[in-house]
């Protein structure tokens, strides 16, 4: 048994997250957090909403609400989602708690006493009729390049030159469109990350397992040099840096959102401190296996920037040991964004659908060694085929059969042979593999192996048609049947990570008390016996329906897709 501390990379405070965000880092770990608690692990899944930042005060300003009820009710809204997924995180943090603040001020402390942090000077765009610094993104004007008019302080999306905000002509607020501006002078904290260099690169080259997405990424950022970088901001809402002179100033939003990962670990504990020691996760914590899950564009954050503060910091932090990332996940050709309100969010998807097929569906078809396409027909092709005719359908097929004709009841008679034991050594097979690839974090070939599971299934009963067989051999139709529906428990248990509601759905109707710790461990004979002549089950309603083509035209037409 090993303790395997498991994040999930921050959902941004801002707006419900899409199916992208939801493939890219959260679903992927609740996959693996559950996978490893039916291996008898100890687990710890820790997830948070991220929520510092302008963009949060500046979606509050959208909703018309202060900054810190509007995190309040947007963290309520993505935890009840992240429970309509199924997500199970131990905890559901906020990166504005009290405990990310005073570890984010320990880490800015420890840096600073370590000689990693120093003040600077720096010039800045101010707002007078907002009262407030601007960040460079939050300058529009036109580009002195090619004059679109709507360029932004830290880049041209005309032109994509890298622009200084001063370099705009006509430069005014993004904010309140206020031309009333200034540069005034502000002193920063600065992140010395070139005197860690060395240091973050020796533990990255440690770390020869990554998958090449990681890694590739981390070196590039190492190779191209790492620049020292501003970590604190003149905004009212973050983390106080808490040191004199700047009383007004917080920490930069990357600074303490992998932080919270901490914090999120010690909120937990608050909840019952006798009990949890959010230290022994994060402390000196050598016994403790950590993996992170993230989309691309975050991946620096966490093989240079965190390490490097954790690193600096000259304390024993637990650093993560695998890093899980993923390319994007994009609607028909262009990605799905936030901001554009482009493509499915996890509330749209819901309404819809309950959440075994999204979770099937994004597993599937996980963007891991490339980017990859969310589009309507391969969605219903997918769910139609995999959940609604090889596995439902079968559950549905035999437990009618049955109890037709034998009752609702495993049957007695006839005895297995040479047929169930090649089901079972394929089974064996299959089993190792799925095990394998979901502990290497393959999670498209995992999700192959656990479909061909369910196909062994579907072929079996298509040779042994206890249909036919009942009419002249009715004792061998009774075997059959007796391990089909021990095919369907197996299936309960090995699907359970990935479709946790049918396989609740599957273990109630064949009356089974199944854990999340429940795994099957090989000899797959064995295990098509378990359930035994006279034991009793339930018909369970349509397990996954199919999805219609008019649904299908009917969202296409609703969320911009092909049609669109
Ligand atoms: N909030 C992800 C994003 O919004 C970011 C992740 C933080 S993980 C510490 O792109
Ligand atoms: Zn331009």
């Amino acid at each position: 048994m090993t303790r395997h501390l498991i994040t999930s990379a921050l959902p941004y405070i801002n707006g419900v997250k899409h199916l992208g965000n939801l493939v890219g880092s959260m679903l992927p770990s609740d996959l693996y957090a559950r996978y490893l608690r039916a291996q008898g692990h100890e687990v710890l899944l820790i997830c948070a909403t991220d929520e510092h930042g302008t963009p949060a005060e500046l979606a509050a300003r959208e909703a018309g609400l202060e900054v810190a009820d509007f995190c309040a009710e947007q963290h309520e809204v993505q935890a009840r989602l992240g429970e309509a997924f199924s997500l199970s995180f131990d905890y559901f943090g906020r990166s504005s708690s009290p405990q990310n603040r005073e570890l984010t001020q320990h880490f800015g402390n420890k840096l600073f006493e370590n000689g990693f942090i120093e003040e600077r000077v720096t010039k800045q765009v101010f707002s007078i009729d907002d009262d407030r610094f601007l960040p460079d993104r939050y300058v529009e004007g036109t580009c002195p390049h090619c004059d679109y008019d709507k360029a932004r302080g830290d880049q041209c999306e005309s032109c994509t030159r890298l622009l200084d905000p001063t370099d705009l002509i006509n430069p005014r607020s993004a904010i309140s469109g206020s031309t009333n501006l200034e540069v005034r002078e502000s002193r920063h904290l600065f992140l010395l990350q070139s005197k860690l260099s060395d240091e973050i690169r020796a533990w990255v080259n440690k770390h020869q397992d990554w998958p090449v997405l990681v890694s590739s990424i981390a070196l590039k950022w190492l190779d191209e040099g790492l620049h020292d970088r501003g970590i604190t901001r003149d905004l009212k809402w973050g983390v106080p840096v808490g040191r004199e002179g700047m009383e007004d100033k917080v920490y930069y939003v990357w600074f303490d959102a992998p932080i919270e990962y901490i914090a999120a670990t010690w909120e937990w504990a608050d909840e019952d401190p006798a009990n949890r020691d959010w230290k022994s996760w994060w402390y000196e914590a050598d016994d403790v296996r950590y993996t992170e899950f993230m989309a691309k564009d975050n991946i620096p954050f966490h093989t240079v920037t965190f390490p490097g503060t954790q690193l600096g910091s000259r304390e024993p932090w637990k650093m993560v040991d695998y890093i899980k990332g993923f390319n994007w996940l994009n609607y028909y050709g262009g990605k799905f964004s936030t901001s554009q309100k482009r493509g499915i969010f996890m509330s749209d998807a819901i309404e819809m659908l309950p959440a075994d097929y999204w979770r099937y569906y994004l597993l599937a078809n996980a963007p891991e060694n490339s980017d990859s396409s969310f589009t309507w027909d391969g969605f219903a092709g997918t769910c139609n085929k995999d959940l609604a005719d090889t596995l439902g359908n079968f559950v549905n097929r035999i437990l009618k059969f049955c109890s037709s004709k034998f009752g609702a009841a495993l049957p007695e008679g006839g005895e297995i042979g040479a047929r169930e034991d090649e089901l079972a050594a394929a089974l064996d097979k299959r089993l190792a593999a799925y095990n394998t690839y979901l502990e290497e974090l393959q999670i498209r070939k995992a999700m192959q192996e656990l479909r061909a599971i369910w196909v062994m299934g579907n072929e079996y009963l298509t040779e042994v048609a206890p249909w036919t067989a009942f009419k002249t051999d009715p004792e061998a139709a009774a075997a059959s049947l007796r391990t089909a529906i021990n095919l369907i428990r197996i299936f309960a248990i090995l699907s359970a990570p990935v479709i946790p509601n049918a396989s609740r759905q599957l273990s109630d109707a064949l009356d089974l008390d199944l854990s999340e710790t429940d795994w099957i461990d090989g000899d797959m004979l064995g295990q098509l016996k378990v359930l035994k002549a006279g034991h009793a089950f339930t018909i369970p309603d349509v397990l996954f329906r199919k999805i219609s083509d008019d649904e299908i035209a009917e969202w296409e037409a609703k969320f911009g897709g092909s049609a669109a």
